[in-house]
């Protein structure tokens, strides 16, 4: 076996941001960058030689020679076993999935998400640990201390792998198996759900569904659980074979990017249930006919429906979210009588909240939902909690979406994202919000007075960690509220992100279009922040 050890310098901007490092391609094929980051990890770890570690990546440009670099240096530096998807492919959540099956020691994704892939669009990669969960904070410092002080990386000197070949085979000492990442991920899903009568729903001649994997990952998971396992008819998932490049679109299921399943949804005829995922299949968008499900709202749905899907009947320990996620899973959580935990912004913080059995649903504003049954967000377990909940109540999406308000209220939600700021403005918009918080209390912008402003900090409750200057947050007499961060998932430039929310107990005033609901919301955001001013634009980029 010909290891051998390669002198290197370090690079200055490998710290991993929300959800690892992600770049353009450009900069991943720098000599070295890659290879850089992944001994950075090894260097970071103790105790796991001869150890079975876990590998795959959403099939975005670049995947494919990524893996085989990893594969040779993960060798090189005595990991034992390493379980690749095949054709290099795993979706995030199977990732996880397959990590814990397999008790592996940890798992290398190579994914940037929701972000356009190809030749210019982006790359990621992030270590997830033996929970099969994001690493946290401490792991990833310690990652990014790791690379800033690197000389050398090791690397094995052999040929590639076929990865499209399931089995064993052997690369030095290590062995490398090629696994159909699917089948554990059914099986997984089968264990939570109703198979059978979500079966019985999509084949009853009565319900139409549409899928829409956007050309990423998902595709194969969707086309063989939905149209083979499920007898959903062909054609019920869309952009069902990944892309490269996802076919030159931004894998980002939301009403913007997801186009091709807005048309389909909101054109005549529209079926009775639509849904997306991400490029790495974490995310999820749920829709019914002309209607959109928020992702705030969706997560308290599934909490007040939990006991209707065999995986959840025995109910819930508690629910958290993140902090700029919406209050309407905390309504849920107060009349079911269990606690609702709010995180900073990032998958990672949950773990703890999962591991220690505090939480068993978890989600996000930004498209996330997911449980203690995997240790990341999951796009088509959202899905099937979605399918088995309409299949035992024989309900529109709408029908019950407006029940659930009617008993909680409705918590108006909308996220404005200004992308491709500059980093310097954008910088200096947040510094004058936080310098200026200590003065808001008790100040009235027209119907509005402010009750708190503060940059939300977040002690984990399980292993005491403090996390920082986690997003502005200022929050009114009335309930409603403005919280004001910066995207830690983008590579260029900055996005703002502002989040706006109001409560609504009246059921007669549920019907608005969310952006009228919260216009005065919006103007006060960008008198208060001065976002026109800052960022030279005079509308948000994308609204969610
Ligand atoms: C990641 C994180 C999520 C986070 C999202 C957006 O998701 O895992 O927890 O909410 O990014 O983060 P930001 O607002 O910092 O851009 P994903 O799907 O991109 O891995």
């Amino acid at each position: 076996m010909n290891v051998k050890t390669v002198s290197t310098e370090p690079f200055d901007d490998q710290k991993p941001g929300t959800s690892g490092l992600r770049k353009q391609v450009p900069t991943f094929q720098k000599p070295n960058y890659l290879e850089n980051f992944v001994q950075s990890i090894f260097d970071s770890l103790e105790g796991y030689q001869g150890e079975t570690f876990v590998l795959g990546g959403d099939g975005r440009y670049y995947n494919r020679p990524a893996i085989q670099t990893i594969l040779k240096m993960a060798a090189a530096n005595g990991v034992g076993k390493m379980l690749v998807g095949r054709g290099g492919i795993l979706s995030t959540p199977a990732a996880s999935c397959v990590i814990r099956k397999n008790q592996a020691f940890g798992g290398i994704i190579l994914s940037a998400s929701h972000n356009p892939g190809g030749p210019e669009g982006d790359f990621g990669i992030k270590y997830n640990v033996t929970n099969g969960g994001p690493a946290p904070e401490k792991v990833t410092e310690a990652i990014f201390a790791r690379t800033k002080a690197i000389d050398t990386y090791k690397i094995l000197e052999a040929d590639d792998i076929d990865l499209d070949q399931l089995g064993s085979q052997q690369l030095g000492a290590m062995k490398v198996e090629v696994i159909d990442s699917v089948a554990d991920y059914a099986e997984l899903m089968e264990s939570l759900f109703d198979f059978d009568r979500i079966k019985e729903l999509l084949t009853s001649g009565n319900f139409r569904m549409c899928m829409d994997s956007l050309h990423a990952v998902t595709g194969p998971y969707a086309k063989e659980i939905f149209e083979n396992r499920l007898g959903a008819p062909a054609g019920t998932v869309q952009n069902g074979t990944p892309l490269e490049d996802f076919g030159g679109g931004h894998p980002d299921p939301n009403l913007v990017y997801a186009h091709d399943l807005v048309e389909v949804m909101y054109g005549d005829d529209a079926p009775d249930f639509g849904a997306a995922s991400d490029g790495d299949g974490d995310r999820n968008m749920i829709l019914g006919r002309q209607f959109f499900v928020t992702p705030s709202d969706s997560l308290a749905v599934l909490a007040a429906n939990a006991k209707l899907v065999p995986g959840y009947s025995k109910g819930l320990a508690g629910v958290a979210r993140s902090m700029p996620t919406s209050a309407a899973a905390d309504r849920v959580a107060a009349k079911l009588g269990i606690d609702c935990y709010e995180t900073p912004t990032g998958w990672k913080f949950f773990g703890n909240l999962l591991d220690a059995g505090k939480a068993t649903l978890c989600g996000e504003e930004s498209f996330g939902t997911g449980s203690d049954h995997v240790r990341e967000k999951d796009g088509l377990w959202a899905v099937f909690f979605w399918l088995n909940i309409l299949a035992v109540r024989q309900q529109s999406v709408e029908d019950i979406v407006a029940e659930h308000w009617q008993t909680y209220g409705r918590n108006y939600y909308s996220r404005h994202d200004y992308e491709g700021v500059d980093s310097n403005n954008a910088n200096t918009l947040m510094e004058k919000l936080r310098s200026a918080l200590p003065e808001m209390k008790g100040k009235k912008y027209g119907s509005y007075e402010v009750e708190y402003a503060d940059d939300f900090s977040y002690t984990d409750p399980i292993d005491g960690s403090v996390s920082k200057k986690q997003g502005v947050r200022i929050g009114f007499t009335d309930g409603s509220r403005i919280v004001f961060r910066l995207s830690g998932t983008g590579t260029q430039g900055a996005t703002l992100r502002v989040y706006l929310e109001s409560y609504e107990a009246d059921s007669s005033k549920h019907g608005l279009d969310p952006q009228d609901a919260l216009s005065e919301l919006i103007n006060l955001a960008d008198e208060i922040a001065q976002i026109r001013n800052y960022t030279g634009m005079e509308k948000p980029t994308v609204i969610t």
